[in-house]
C-alpha cells in the first residue's frame, strides 16, 4: 500500500487494525505514544500510593485504593494495545526502566498534603479527560477501544479529585488554605501536561494528519483552562495566574506565560522526583520477578498438559 493509500483510508475515517498494512513511521508513532501513556499510568499511581495509608478516612482510603488500581489497569490496556503493534512488553517496560521512554511531566512533582490529592484528581484527571476523550476517536482501532473504558473510570477520578477539594474548600480556613496551596503547585504543571506549544510541537502535525491526535497541544489546554476556571471559582479558590482572564473577542480565557524551561528540565529527568520514581519502578520490577516468573512455568505446564 502506498502512503497515498494509507492517507486516503485516514481521511475516509476507516480504523486501521494490528494486521492492516501501515508505513513504519505511523507504527513507531502509536508505540512511542502508547507506550509512554502507559508508562504515565503506571508511575501516575506513585505520588497519590504515596498517601493511601494517610487518607483521613475510611471512604476515602476505599475510593483512593480504587482509583489507584484503575491506574495500574490502565497501564495494561495500554501496554496491551502497544502490543499489538509488534513491540514486547519487555522492551517497553525495559524503555522505561533504562530512563529511554518519557513518561508525563506532570508525575515528577511531590504530594505534599491531602489536599494534593485532590488536586491531581480534579487538575490531573482533569487535564487528562480533555486529551484522552477524542483520543478514543483516533485512527488506530485497539488505542482508541482502550481509550473508551479509560475514559469513563477517569471521569469517576476527576469526580473523586473535585469532591476532596470541595470537601476542603468548604472546612476550617486551615483546609481551605491547604486547597489553595495544592491548586497553586498544581496548576501550571498541569498545563505543561498537554507538551509543548503548538510552534515547539514536533510531532503535532504529521499525528493530526494520521488522526493519532485529534487536536493541537494548545487547543486541548485551552479547552482544560476554559473549563476548570469557573470550577476554580465555584470551590471560590484562586487561580494562580495574575494574567487570567476572560476574553469575550475570542471567547476563551487568557492565561500568562508558561515556564517552558520548568517543563523542559523535568521532561529531560531532573524535576523534583524523577530519580526517586524511576527508582521505584526499578525496585518493584526487581521486587516482581518471582511473579513473572511463576506465571511463565504456570503458563507452561498448562501448555504442557494440553499437548
Ligand atoms: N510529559 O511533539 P510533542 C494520566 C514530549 S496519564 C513528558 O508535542 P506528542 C494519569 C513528547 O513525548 C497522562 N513528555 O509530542 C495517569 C515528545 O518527546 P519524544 C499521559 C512530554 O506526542 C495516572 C516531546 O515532548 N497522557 O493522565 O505529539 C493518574 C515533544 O512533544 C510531555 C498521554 O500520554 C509531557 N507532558 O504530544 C492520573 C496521552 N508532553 O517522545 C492521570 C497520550 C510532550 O519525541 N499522549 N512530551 O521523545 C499524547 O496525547 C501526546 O503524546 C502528548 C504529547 C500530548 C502528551
Amino acid at each position: 500500500m502506498t502512503r497515498e493509500d494509507f492517507q486516503q483510508r485516514i481521511d475516509s475515517g476507516i480504523k486501521i487494525e494490528p494486521k492492516d498494512a501501515m508505513p513504519e513511521d505511523y507504527r513507531k508513532t502509536l508505540i512511542r505514544q502508547i507506550s509512554q501513556h502507559a508508562h504515565s499510568e503506571i508511575v501516575g499511581q506513585l505520588p497519590e500510593g504515596n498517601w493511601i495509608t494517610r487518607a483521613p478516612t475510611l471512604k476515602r482510603k476505599a475510593i483512593l485504593l480504587a482509583k489507584v488500581q484503575d491506574e495500574a489497569g490502565h497501564g495494561l490496556y495500554l501496554y496491551s494495545a502497544a502490543e499489538t503493534l509488534g513491540i514486547t512488553r519487555e522492551e517497553t517496560i525495559e524503555d522505561l526502566l533504562s530512563g529511554k521512554a518519557k513518561y508525563s511531566s506532570i508525575f515528577n512533582y511531590p504530594t505534599l498534603t491531602w489536599a494534593d490529592i485532590g488536586a491531581i484528581g480534579w487538575l490531573v484527571d482533569g487535564a487528562a479527560i480533555v486529551n484522552q476523550i477524542p483520543l478514543c476517536r483516533c485512527s488506530y482501532g485497539p488505542y482508541a477501544r482502550a481509550m473508551v473504558r479509560i475514559c469513563k473510570e477517569e471521569t469517576f477520578h476527576t469526580r473523586q479529585g473535585f469532591d476532596i477539594m470541595l470537601t476542603l474548600a468548604r472546612g476550617t480556613p486551615e483546609q481551605k488554605a491547604m486547597a489553595q496551596d495544592a491548586l497553586n503547585r498544581w496548576w501550571w504543571p498541569s498545563l505543561m501536561m498537554h507538551g509543548p506549544s503548538d510552534a515547539e510541537s514536533k510531532h503535532t502535525a504529521q499525528s493530526m494528519a494520521w488522526k493519532i491526535k485529534l487536536f493541537t497541544n494548545d487547543e486541548l489546554r485551552q479547552k482544560f483552562v476554559d473549563q476548570t476556571v469557573p470550577q476554580a471559582e465555584y470551590l471560590g479558590l484562586q487561580i494562580p495566574d495574575p494574567d487570567l482572564k476572560w476574553n469575550a473577542e475570542r471567547g476563551h480565557y487568557d492565561i500568562g506565560p508558561i515556564h517552558w524551561d520548568e517543563f523542559y528540565n523535568v521532561i529531560r529527568g531532573n524535576g523534583p522526583c524523577n530519580r526517586e520514581r524511576l527508582q521505584a519502578r526499578i525496585e518493584a520490577h526487581e521486587r516482581g520477578a518471582w511473579v513473572r516468573e511463576a506465571a511463565a512455568a504456570y503458563a507452561t505446564k498448562q501448555r504442557t498438559k494440553a499437548a
